[in-house]
């Protein structure tokens, strides 16, 4: 067995985004490209040497050979163990909960998450630190700055690990241990929700279709749900997790987790829908004839945690990231809670569940999670809604009813204008920062403007600042116009428009949500710019 130093150079483009390095495939196949960001995060981790790391990935294209490469890296650095999937399987959400549960030094993610894979697809790798949360920003800027300097990696040679045998392996003196990637999460939400309740509302006839999209969960869902808790067999489908995942998104939306949608808005829908993506952090809810919005659920989750043995105690708080709508505001003052505004991407809830400020956090883009684990957890999320359903014994369409009924409506919309030309869309986000301090004050029509900004995070924990995280236009009714740029996207940038505003329970709660933004649409239209700059007549995903 030999251990190597490897010469090497940089490459320029390796800036973590929102969500850890995304790039195509063919990017990480360059020559060294994935080993020069994995050696600049082991040089950037601290001190390694004897701790264990935790591996594990949404078995998209490259995974296994990552995943080898990676191991081999890690003896070849020091560290003692690396506890690994199964084939190389982990969802995100099951290496925070590995991570934590092992007292391991942090855990290597591979996935592009709900990107679109196989060779022509995107590949990933996200570095989370011993909390289980995903590294905070002066940890990945270290990691970059060293990306650019690096010269040699260090690598042991070794046959490759048996991934498919459970057990453990000795690789050039370290110890690397296959586990099965469901085991202790399953345990974990054992300890969380009300399985019997749950297993009773299947027992009363109670039906669902969880959509895996071939992605990490499928093996998740079928053991939990249709395992042990008894869902009807053939509830999960599209439960084999594949590298290309059968050819489409694994993002669960309503443009690819479009079948799922045209059923449950059908005569045959079943009682509940459910979608997760790639690597398992984000859910679509969607009830018979009802869409659940990210944000409501949210709201909805954190008005009825209660009902689950796992936060019987009440909550401590909620935080929501900044383009995600109010909703949960009001239910926080509801329950007489903190409610936290942090910006986009998981890591900043982290600080937060950490100090125990917060016990239910949020976004937008269908991610939702608890102090359970750092990250965003689309099963969980599921299992929150069925305990709580139980519990209830309401339909989700009821539930929804009742919960605007008590707390009005944030009529809430997203639109995604992908793969623009990054001088547009950086070019657009400047003219409308720079022309951001002449709104405050400006009408249109019933509508004054009465804050607009870029948002800026302090962290309450640490007093680190995050600057830049959207541009906020903000009305006296509450109302808000948000755009952003994506930090995830692998071609071209991704302009996010949000648009919201509240109606009160005595309201009009019924109408289709583009109707009842139709006005704030125009207005963001005239402010920003976004078709007239891309040339666009229509954004290309809608929620
Ligand atoms: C998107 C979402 C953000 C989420 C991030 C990672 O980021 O908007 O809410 O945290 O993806 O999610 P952006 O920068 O493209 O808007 V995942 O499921 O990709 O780990
Ligand atoms: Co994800």
């Amino acid at each position: 067995m030999t251990f190597k130093d490897v010469e090497t150079q940089p490459y320029p483009d390796q800036k973590p985004g929102t969500s850890g390095l995304r790039k195509q495939v063919a990017v990480f196949q360059q020559l060294h490209y994935l080993e020069n960001f994995i050696q600049s995060i082991f040089d950037s981790a601290g001190e390694i040497s004897g701790k264990t790391l935790v591996m594990g990935g949404d078995g998209r294209y490259f995974n296994e050979e990552a995943i080898q490469q990676a191991i081999k890296m890690a003896a070849a650095n020091g560290f003692a163990k690396v506890v690994v999937g199964q084939n190389g399987l982990l969802s995100t959400p099951a290496v925070s909960q590995l991570i934590r549960h092992r007292g391991a030094f942090g855990g290597l993610i591979f996935s592009a998450s709900h990107n679109p894979g196989g060779p022509n697809g995107d590949f990933g790798v996200k570095y989370n630190i011993g909390n289980g949360g995903p590294a905070p920003e002066k940890i990945t800027e270290r990691v970059f700055a060293r990306s650019q300097v690096i010269e040699r990696f260090q690598i042991v040679q070794a046959p490759d690990v048996a991934l498919d045998a459970l057990g453990t392996h000795d690789v050039a003196g370290m110890v690397v241990e296959v586990i099965d990637p469901v085991a202790d999460y399953a345990d974990l939400m054992e300890k969380l929700f009300d399985f019997e309740a749950i297993r009773e509302l299947f027992k009363s006839g109670f039906t669902m279709r969880f959509d895996a999209m071939h992605a990490v969960n499928g093996p998740y869902a079928e053991k939990i749900l249709e395992g042990m808790l008894g869902a009807p067999a053939g509830s999960v489908v599209n439960k084999v997790p594949l590298p290309d995942f059968g050819g489409h998104h694994p993002d669960p939306n309503l443009v690819h987790a479009k079948a799922l949608f045209e059923l449950m808005m059908s005569g045959d829908a079943p009682d509940f829908g459910v979608a997760t993506d790639g690597d398992g952090d984000r859910n679509l809810i969607i009830g018979r004839g009802v869409f659940v919005t990210p944000s409501d659920s949210l709201a909805i989750l954190a008005a009825n945690a209660h009902l689950a043995p796992g936060y019987g105690q009440g909550i401590a708080g909620i935080a929501r990231s900044m383009p995600t709508s109010a909703a949960a505001d009001r239910v926080a003052e509801g329950l007489g809670v903190a409610c936290y505004e942090v910006p986009t991407g998981w890591k900043f809830f982290a600080n937060l569940l950490d100090a125990g400020k917060i016990s239910i956090c949020g976004e937008e883009s269908a991610g939702t999670g608890s102090d359970h684990v750092r990250e965003k957890d689309g099963l969980w999320a599921v299992l929150l809604w069925l305990n709580i359903l139980a519990k209830r014994k309401q339909s989700v369409a009821e539930l929804v009813a009742e919960h605007w009924a008590t707390y009005g409506r944030n009529y809430y919309t997203r639109h995604d204008y992908e793969d623009v030309e990054t001088e547009v869309a950086n070019r657009l986000v400047e003219v409308l920062r720079a022309n951001l301090p002449e709104l405050k004050g400006q009408s249109f029509g019933k509508r004054r403007i009465s804050q607009a900004d870029d948002f800026s995070y302090t962290d309450p924990e640490d007093g680190s600042v995050a600057a830049h995280q959207g541009l906020r236009i903000i009305f006296e009714d509450c109302a808000r116009i948000v755009v952003r740029l994506s930090g995830t996207g692998t071609v071209g940038a991704t302009i996010r428009l949000y648009v919201e505003r509240y109606e009160p329970p005595e309201g009009n709660l019924a109408m289709e949500t583009q109707e009842a933004l139709a006005d704030l649409l125009i207005i963001a239209e005239e402010l920003a710019g976004i078709k007239a700059a891309t040339g666009r007549n229509a954004p290309n995903v809608i929620t």
